[in-house]
């Protein structure tokens, strides 16, 4: 049941119009608040604030009403609720990044709007009633700087960060234009002036100087180079960066001129765009198994891998293009920093210094931890991390600024660590921030913020969430995947919404985050590397050598420690997907649901690439709780001739003639997982043109418009999952044309979103804008970051070192989802 979507305007409170709606069903909500209260204090979530809701009345008339009405409404958008006999506080959440709290009496219905902290303190009570109680408890509130700060106010906008600022400072800089020349005079590309010089120092001159340099470059054929008229530029006191010919230097000069007559949100972006800023970029990602060869499938080491070394070839490209484009002669420098492991167990993980394959100008540099009795020679859990990050940050910060001969105009950071380590680099030298979260793991474990004492020996969330909100606050800019990672979708609240207001009782209370309407939140989603996943229909390209490999891995009769199961009728397309044999990827669910469907398996064979097929290889207790359960799927349902599962695959070239060999087949790519923060599998095989049936728990509901671009399934609902999959091959049975048409709609889907052509563009731009904005923007930053670095010296500093030690998951790669 879903609740009619109520008129609710956002003038009206919750705590406002709750009242009267409750007096209107009085009997009932009796019923059910009592319901609510009768098992004593406690945490509920939504989903069983519904069903107690349905259990409290017969009558089913009245129960539809009441469930398609107001009420009915304010139950499905709470999240949560705290229960304190009599009262029940309740976490409502109307509209995506929108929250409003109240409390009420389950004797008389009485409702009270409440604040934040007042609904977290309600909740620490029962966990930790001391601390709650405590007036002194450590509450962060960083709301107390929004005040300085513009927000967006429409939930559609959020996530659209560049557009908002662009026109924030279109409206700001009408009044006043002195930062932005100050800005352009100091601009500067390695020592050497770009752009204005000094003597342009009012804004009247500028603009002189732009009208006369216009005139000039109109009367010169377009593709006149910039070296050419250099000279009489400097007599104005223009300097390299406009441009790399005439024509267009003349369309920056025209650009400027119009920001400077009238400043619109367009052409602002559009110079921030153009302007000299980046050449040289640092990006973390510290943990894991950082590599470019044989470390997929290593404890930590996943998608963000991948996801990195494509971003920096994409980033190099773009900024090569630009700084052609400029008139500029630079060469960029990209340094992905990521951990020196000297037991690096066959890769290259031991290696300082390695050039970045199909790039020219981009290293990964390695910089191992160290403590005071030495170097450190193990891998160590992405969970256990935290000890070594400040001296990683100052090891790596001087290593980066050798290498790089001063500072970078950008640094990035990845997942907790690296955005720790960012944000501790930025603030010192004063260079623009952006973080990466590929998950975010508060929003992974359930209750984990409340819970902390259970899951801190093992996971030190204590430290993380904690880290996660310095590394949020201090960046200047974020980049996430997909809107539902900052605002979650309808009924899902999004990973940054989650740390919008939450408590860890006994340590801090978060009264104010993050806020998801903050300009910093852009979405710039990743895309697939197209010289490997390719269309299956473009012939020339495709890597015939590999085929025989392909065919003897789907196609033999063999089992071996490669692959079990075998396909007995080659002539069926073959249903296909590929993750790491964790929980959440729910392979296993997708095997049993293929299991259970007799006509399914008629249709099509099912092949898996996932994990590894032996226990006894495998350190991971979650992978081995796995490959057990599909032992025992493969015989409850007699699943050899129809199914194969395959090891895990390294080789990216090879697997993307898989996916085309899968499309050959007339298949379909399924992604099953429970929850998936994007989800890369997605997009190779959308890029390979195979039909895509999607989770719809995370990115790929995003990604794939369902019965436009592929599919949705629920990961929860295998029936229905496997009857929409037996409908779409019955339709292509019937006619030949309609698996075309998805595998088509698929492309078209990822030409116009989701190409790493796309994201670098995004990427570059949210850098230059930010870059300014941090300027324009001091005073806040200032405070802001001083209240970090108390949060940092005080607070997060004690937690490491009161870190219990070591999980001692040495080798394990815990839920990474
Ligand atoms: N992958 C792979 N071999 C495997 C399983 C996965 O090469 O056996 C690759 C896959 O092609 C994708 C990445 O690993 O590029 C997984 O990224 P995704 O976003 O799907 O999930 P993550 O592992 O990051 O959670
Ligand atoms: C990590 C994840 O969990 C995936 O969902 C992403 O696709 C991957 O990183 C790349 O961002």
């Amino acid at each position: 049941t879903m609740a009619a979507s109520h008129s609710f305007k956002r003038s009206d409170s919750i705590a406002e119009s709750m009242p009267e709606a409750l007096r209107q069903s009085r009997y009932q909500m009796k019923r059910c608040f009592a319901r609510y209260v009768s098992k004593g204090k406690r945490v509920v979530k939504n989903q069983e604030l519904i069903e107690e809701l349905e259990k409290s009345m017969d009558d089913k008339i009245e129960k539809t009403k009441l469930m398609e009405g107001f009420l009915g409404y304010i139950i499905f958008s709470t999240q949560e609720a705290v229960i304190h006999p009599p009262f029940v506080a309740l976490a409502v959440r109307p509209h995506p990044g929108i929250w409003e709290y109240v409390k009420v009496n389950s004797d008389d219905l009485s409702v009270d709007g409440i604040t934040a902290t007042e609904y977290l303190k309600f909740k620490e009570v029962i966990f930790d009633e001391k601390w709650a109680k405590d007036e002194n408890a450590l509450e962060i509130d960083f709301g107390v700087f929004d005040r300085l700060t513009p927000r967006l106010t429409l939930p559609s906008s959020v996530g659209n960060g560049v557009h908002f600022l662009a026109r924030f400072l279109s409206s700001k800089l009408s009044e006043n234009f002195e930062p932005l020349l100050d800005y352009l005079i100091a601009l500067n590309c390695r020592g050497e002036n770009v752009m204005i010089n000094g003597t342009l120092n009012t804004v009247n001159k500028l603009q002189t100087a732009l009208l006369l340099a216009e005139v000039f470059v109109s009367g010169l054929p377009k593709n006149t180079p910039f070296q050419k008229f250099e000279e009489r530029f400097e007599e104005w006191g223009l300097e390299k960066g406009w441009g790399e010919n005439a024509e267009r230097v003349k369309d920056t000069l025209n650009c400027l001129s119009e920001v400077l007559q009238a400043p619109d949100p367009v052409n602002m972006e559009k110079f921030f765009s153009r302007l000299p800023t980046i050449f040289n970029i640092v990006i973390f990602s510290i943990h894991g198994y950082f590599g470019q060869a044989d470390v997929l499938g290593l404890p930590d080491t996943g998608g963000q891998v991948v996801y990195i070394l494509d971003q920096v070839r994409a980033l190099e490209e773009e900024l090569l293009l630009r700084i052609k484009q400029q008139g500029l002669s630079v060469k960029p420098q990209i340094l992905v920093v990521t951990r020196l492991i000297p037991e690096s167990r066959g890769t290259k993980c031991n290696q300082e210094f390695e050039p970045i394959l199909d790039t020219k100008h981009s290293h990964i540099l390695r910089i191992p931890f160290k403590t005071e009795n030495g170097v450190l020679k193990n891998w160590v859990s992405r969970f256990d991390i935290y000890p070594y990050l400040e001296r990683y940050a100052r090891d790596a910060s001087e290593k980066i600024q050798d290498h790089l001969e001063g500072k970078p105009d950008l640094i990035i950071g990845n997942y907790t660590d690296g955005n720790l380590v960012a944000s501790l680099m930025a603030s010192k030298l004063g260079v623009t921030q952006g973080t990466i979260a590929h998950a975010l793991e508060k929003t992974k474990y359930e209750d984990s913020d409340i819970k902390w004492k259970e899951f801190d020996p093992k996971y030190h969330f204590s430290c993380q969430f904690t880290a996660d909100m310095i590394a949020m606050n201090s960046a200047d800019f974020i980049i996430t995947s997909t809107y539902q990672e900052i605002a979650g979708s309808k009924d899902r609240p999004g990973q940054y919404e989650s740390h919008c207001a939450f408590t860890i009782p006994g340590l801090s209370r978060f009264s104010s985050g993050i806020n998801v309407f903050d300009p910093k939140f852009n979405i710039a989603s990743p895309g697939a590397d197209q010289s490997v996943y390719f269309p299956h229909t473009q012939k020339q390209k495709r890597l015939t050598n590999f085929h025989p490999v392909i065919e003897e891995l789907l196609y033999s009769q063999v089992e071996n420690d490669e692959h079990v199961g075998y396909l007995t009728d080659r002539k069926k397309p073959i249903i296909f997907s590929m993750a790491r044999l964790d929980t959440v990827k729910n392979i296993s669910g997708l095997t049993e649901w293929y299991g259970k469907s007799k006509k399914l398996r008629e249709l099509a064979n099912l092949v898996v690439v996932a994990g590894l097929l032996d226990t006894a290889k495998s350190k991971d207790r979650e992978e081995i709780a796995e490959i057990k359960k599909m032992y025992s799927l493969i015989d409850r349902y007699q699943l050899k001739g129809q199914f194969r599962w395959i090891a895990a695959q390294t080789d990216r070239y090879r697997n993307g003639e898989l996916y085309r060999c899968v499309a050959d087949s007339k298949g379909i790519f399924v992604q099953p997982a429970l929850y998936e923060a994007f989800g890369l599998t997605v997009i190779e095989a959308m890029n390979c043109g195979l039909p895509t049936f999607a989770t719809n728990q995370g990115g790929p509901a995003e990604i794939v418009v369902d019965g436009v671009s592929g599919f949705h399934i629920n990961p929860s609902n295998g029936e229905e999952a496997s009857s929409k999959i037996v409908d779409f091959f019955e339709k292509c049975r019937g006619d030949g044309s309609y698996w075309h048409k998805y595998s088509t709609a698929g492309l078209v889907r990822i030409y116009e979103s989701y190409t790493w052509k796309i994201y670098a563009n995004k990427a570059l731009n949210m850098g230059s804008i930010y870059n300014f904005w941090r300027q324009m923007n001091r005073e806040e930053k200032q405070a802001k970051q001083r209240y970090l670095q108390m949060l940092y010296s005080l607070h997060f500093r004690n937690l490491v070192r009161t870190m219990q030690s070591p999980s001692g998951a040495t080798s394990q790669r815990d839920e990474d989802i």
